[in-house]
This record gives C-alpha cells, sequence and structure tokens, in this order.
C-alpha cells in the first residue's frame, strides 16, 4: 500500500514513525501547507514527494491511500477530495465538525466503494485492548456496569494550542475516544445524559464532562473526563476501566494494571505498553495504538473487510459527541435515534 498523509503537524510524527513500522505500507507522498513542517516530515523519509497543495498531490497520485491527520475544519473538503480520486481514506478524530458533515462524507467514499476508517486509536491502546479482550472472550458473564474514567492535569495546551481556543474541548477532543472506547466495551447507545464544567479560566470550551450512558444491550455506562484534575500519580494518558459482570469483574488501574476478579479469585497483570524506539513517555500507550491501528488497517484492505472503526461505525461515535453538548446544553436526556 502506497500511502499519502496531508497534515505533517503535532501528531503526525506519530503516524509517520507508525507507517515506518507497519508491514505492507510505504509513505511516498507528504502535504502540508506549511512549507517548514513539511520539511520536517520529509527529513524522515528518503524520496518522499512533498506538496504544499493536496490537490496538487491528488493531481499527480501514485498512492492508494491518503491518510487525513490535519485539523477537524479541513477533514469534510479532504475527505470529499480523497473520494473524488478514489483512494482508501484514514481521517483523523474528531471526524467532523457536524454529524451531517459526517454522515456526508461517510456516504461519499462509500459511493466510490473505497475503504474509510476514522483514525479513533485509544480502543487499540494495548491496555485498553487487553480489557476489551476479556469482556469479549466472556469471562464476566455478560456485562451490566462500566465506568470510563480519563482525569489529569497535563498541560495538552502547549503542544497543541488550538485546544484552548475552540468554544468545544474536552468533549470534542478527548471524550470522543473515551465513549468510543464505552461502545467497543458495551455496544452502540441508546441515551445519553452529560454535564460540562470550565475549570481553567485561560482556556475557551469546557475542560470537564460527565456522562451516563444507556448501551442497547442493557449495560450502563459513565464516561468521566477531566484536564482540570490535578492528582498524584498524574495518568495522562490512562483511561481507567470498572467493568462489572454477571460473573465478575474487570478493572484497569493506574500504572496499567489489570485486575480480573471471578468470585474471590483475583488475576492481577502488568498490560503497560512498550515504549516503541521512536516513543517517549507519558505519550508511549497513544504513540503505540497509532501503528496498531495503522497495521489493522493495511491488514483489512489485504482481507477484504471493514476495519473496526469504519466511517460507518464512527458515525455513532460521533454521534455520541454531538448528543453529549446537546443533553449538557439542555439539561436533558438525549436519545441518540432523535439526532
Ligand atoms: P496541528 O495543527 O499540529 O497539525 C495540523 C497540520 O495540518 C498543520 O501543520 C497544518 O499546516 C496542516 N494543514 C491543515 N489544513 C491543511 C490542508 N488543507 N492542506 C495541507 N495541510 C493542512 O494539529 P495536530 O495537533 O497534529 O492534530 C491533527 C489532528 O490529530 C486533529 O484532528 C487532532 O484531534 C488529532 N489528534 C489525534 C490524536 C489521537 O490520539 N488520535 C492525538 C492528538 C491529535
Ligand atoms: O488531541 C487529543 C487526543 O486525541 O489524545 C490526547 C490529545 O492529544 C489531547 O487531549
Amino acid at each position: 500500500m502506497k500511502i499519502a498523509l496531508i497534515g505533517c503537524g503535532f501528531f503526525a510524527i506519530n503516524q509517520l514513525h507508525g507507517w515506518k513500522g507497519v508491514d505492507g505500507a510505504e509513505v511516498v507522498a507528504l502535504c502540508d501547507r506549511d512549507q517548514g513542517r513539511l520539511d520536517v516530515a520529509a527529513a524522515m523519509f528518503d524520496g518522499v514527494r512533498t506538496y504544499t497543495d493536496a490537490g496538487a498531490m491528488f493531481a499527480e497520485g501514485g498512492f492508494d491511500v491518503v491518510d487525513i491527520a490535519t485539523t477537524v475544519g479541513s477533514h469534510r473538503p479532504l475527505v470529499e477530495m480523497a473520494a473524488r480520486n478514489n483512494v482508501h481514506v484514514i481521517c483523523q478524530k474528531p471526524f467532523a465538525l457536524t454529524l451531517s458533515d459526517a454522515r456526508a462524507m461517510v456516504e461519499a467514499v462509500a459511493a466510490t466503494g473505497k475503504t474509510l476508517m476514522v483514525h479513533e486509536n485509544f480502543r487499540w491502546q494495548s491496555a485498553v485492548r487487553a480489557a476489551i479482550d476479556e469482556v469479549r472472550s466472556g469471562v464476566i458473564g455478560t456485562p451490566f456496569f462500566g465506568r470510563i474514567s480519563f482525569r489529569s492535569g497535563y498541560d495538552v495546551y502547549s503542544g497543541q494550542p488550538y485546544l484552548a481556543e475552540g468554544e468545544r474541548f474536552i468533549i470534542e477532543d478527548l471524550g470522543i475516544h473515551i465513549l468510543d472506547i464505552s461502545r467497543a466495551l458495551f455496544g452502540n447507545a441508546t441515551r445519553i445524559t452529560a454535564t460540562t464544567r470550565r475549570i481553567n479560566p485561560a482556556i475557551k470550551g469546557e475542560d470537564v464532562a460527565t456522562m451516563l450512558l444507556e448501551h442497547e444491550g442493557g449495560a450502563t455506562s459513565v464516561v468521566d473526563c477531566s484536564y482540570a484534575t490535578r492528582r498524584a500519580p498524574e495518568t495522562f494518558p490512562e483511561s481507567l476501566l470498572e467493568i462489572d459482570g454477571e460473573l465478575g469483574t474487570i478493572r484497569l488501574d493506574a500504572g496499567y494494571q489489570l485486575s480480573v476478579q471471578i468470585g474471590e479469585q483475583v488475576t492481577t497483570r502488568d498490560v503497560s505498553p512498550p515504549v516503541l524506539p521512536w516513543a517517549s513517555r507519558p505519550w508511549h500507550n497513544i504513540q503505540e495504538s497509532v501503528q496498531i491501528i495503522q497495521q489493522h488497517f493495511v491488514d483489512c484492505l489485504r482481507d477484504g473487510r471493514a476495519p473496526e472503526t469504519s466511517g460507518h461505525d464512527n458515525l455513532h461515535t460521533f454521534a455520541l459527541v454531538e448528543a453529549a453538548y446537546l443533553s449538557a446544553r439542555e439539561h436533558r436526556t438525549v436519545t441518540l435515534a432523535d439526532l
């Protein structure tokens, strides 16, 4: 698979390192409007073609997949450009600005018969995946309750200044991942109730969100996110999990400790992610998941199956984001089927 990447910014550097470690993929073209960022990314690859204009890159072609790593405002035009040029697409989260944009983007790629995956990587973090695998194995029976918790005081604004500037922050940026983990564990949600707060006066959007979800299978989950929580140990960027099933419980605790309890029997194992050669703490957890989701995408294309976080699948996660903001704004429970 020949890969072209658009948007060589803060996070794309991880994606570029990730692609180097993926079997069956080769980065052949890079695009960024910013020549300086383009040059930094291009230095990672011998003989890569570079462009400051995505249209020019598509016009020259020569790649099978476009990996869109820009911020959300450009996702719809770039996904639609990719569809017009008949290539497979990976697009970073948040997939779109609105649910109607997201639906149009999914339709545009579906009409070409190509594959669209949203880069929704948190469910692929190896520690989170270990918990998902335990749930899916049925070891604790049918889950009836879950808490997925992400609470931190880590300064995310210095690396991603735009996070401090948008009307929306934590649900759209981070909560989207945590809601997606909840879907991976418990299936689609039918209703959501949310509250939001802004604690940090230096930012525009909300930095705290607490969400209650009812799932189709009958489970209830609590998804809570905060970037206003000072605590030791600082757990960024760990998602902590508690899952109660009819036969037992699963917990992913701070420090990547996974416990499975069946009756009185508790088994705890260390599921710490490796620090890949190009990665650095504390981001290594996220960085590893980037390479895993990229390999998953290539494997899915090779096997002719849909990626777990296909564009179609991600509409459910994206709808939860929209519904959470609506719920918080109108102080009411939102039924997903109404969106
Ligand atoms: P960034 O602003 O650092 O980088 C974006 C780059 O895209 C910039 O260099 C900009 O010049 C370029 N760009 C924008 N529009 C363009 C266009 N039309 N054509 C060519 N280049 C264009 O942003 P970032 O922090 O790297 O975030 C990028 C995306 O990654 C966001 O959607 C963010 O939410 C997401 N992200 C995901 C994770 C994750 O774990 N999945 C983590 C961090 C960020
Ligand atoms: O942008 C966010 C993401 O997707 O993961 C963590 C992050 O970088 C900051 O919240």
